[in-house]
């Protein structure tokens, strides 16, 4: 019902009599001025006037389903799960998935208890700065041909930013999201499959948005950046995640068309790593060499010192920029 108010709110646009919302929506007129109330709790400002009634001023920004808006009709975001504080949007992602929730559904956290980065590493999202979230995926693909669905996942992201915003990201591989050389943000994909056989991914994406420095923590303070350090204003969350959300829809819509070649070119026009010399630490082994190119499966071929070409897959080793990003 609340939000039923609010829509009448948003679409009138000017004052509106608590009697016609309350004739509308076959609700009696304390019940209307009840919600109007818990809407002005969630953030929402509202005037009231006695003789005409309420107006629609301002919403705040919480990225949820109410102030997200995406094309009618496409499926990553169509249900949108939105939490004050939960231990990781990946967690409750995955219950949900095993669970049976559809493809394309979206959890968003204004703060995590218990972030996760990559092989166990936290990522810091204490926050309702961030935009924190993850997006249960369905793919009819065999598990050693997902790797391109977190590259898809970061070209999503720095073409949204570039959109919303006007800032350009580098995408450090796979999955890093780059501003002069500092992190802004990380992809985190989980799955769970079978040979053969892939029951579910969950795309967990965390974006520093309107963090000033002095809010990171210590030990990551001369590594983190956040959009609102770049731009010098506070940035929308809930436009950007839409704006994500819309791009990720088109494409992975190409993933399973099988348009690698044109995400992979997509994301190495981002890529701050292809050209570059890195490290690769691998089960106790060091080599170095130049990253050359991604090969249309998402592995990162590296023309290494020992004059061997090594393709190296994600999550089996880390990839270093020897000279900074
Ligand atoms: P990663 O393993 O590449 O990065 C983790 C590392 O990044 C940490 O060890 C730390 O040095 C640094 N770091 C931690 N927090 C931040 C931050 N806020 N900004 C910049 N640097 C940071 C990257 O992992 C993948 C991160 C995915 C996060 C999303 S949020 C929604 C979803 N839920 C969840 O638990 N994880 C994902």
């Amino acid at each position: 019902m609340k939000n039923q108010i609010l829509k009448i709110l948003k679409e009138e646009d000017k004052y509106i009599s608590g009697e016609d919302i309350s004739k509308a929506l076959n609700v009696s007129r304390t019940a209307v001025w009840k919600h109007i109330n818990e809407l002005r709790k969630d953030g929402y400002t509202i005037e009231s006037s006695s003789k005409k009634g309420y107006r629609f001023l301002e919403a705040p920004d919480i990225p949820d389903k109410r102030e997200i808006s995406i094309p009618q009709g496409q499926m990553i975001g169509a249900d949108i799960q939105h939490f004050d504080e939960i231990d990781s949007t990946n967690n409750y992602a995955k219950k949900i998935a095993n669970e049976g929730c559809a493809h394309g559904t979206v959890v968003v956290a204004e703060k995590q208890t218990t972030g996760r980065g990559r092989i166990g590493r936290q990522w810091q999202s204490d926050t309702s700065e961030g935009i924190w979230f993850s997006i249960v995926l369905r793919p009819e693909m065999k598990p050693e041909d997902l790797q391109v669905i977190t590259l898809a996942a970061s070209v999503a992201v720095v073409e949204a930013i570039e959109e919303t915003l006007g800032i350009v990201c580098g995408i450090k591989w796979p999955n890093d999201i780059i501003i002069d050389g500092k992190k802004l943000g990380g992809i985190l994909t989980e799955l769970s499959a079978e040979p053969g056989h892939v029951n579910y991914v969950v795309v967990g994406i965390g974006i520093n948005a309107n963090q000033d420095l002095e809010h990171f923590d210590y030990e990551i303070r001369q590594k983190a950046i956040s959009l609102k350090m770049c731009k010098g204003e506070t940035v929308s969350r809930s436009n950007l995640l839409g704006s994500i959300l819309t791009n990720f829809e088109e494409v992975y819509k190409g993933v399973l068309l099988g348009k690698n070649k044109e995400i992979i070119d997509r994301w190495t026009k981002y890529s701050v790593t292809i050209g570059k010399e890195v490290k690769i630490a691998y089960r106790n082994m060091e080599y170095i060499g130049t990253a050359q190119s991604v090969a249309s499966d998402g592995r990162l071929i590296v023309q290494c010192k020992d004059g061997v070409t090594r393709e190296i897959s994600a999550g089996e080793i880390q990839v270093r920029g020897l000279l900074g990003y």
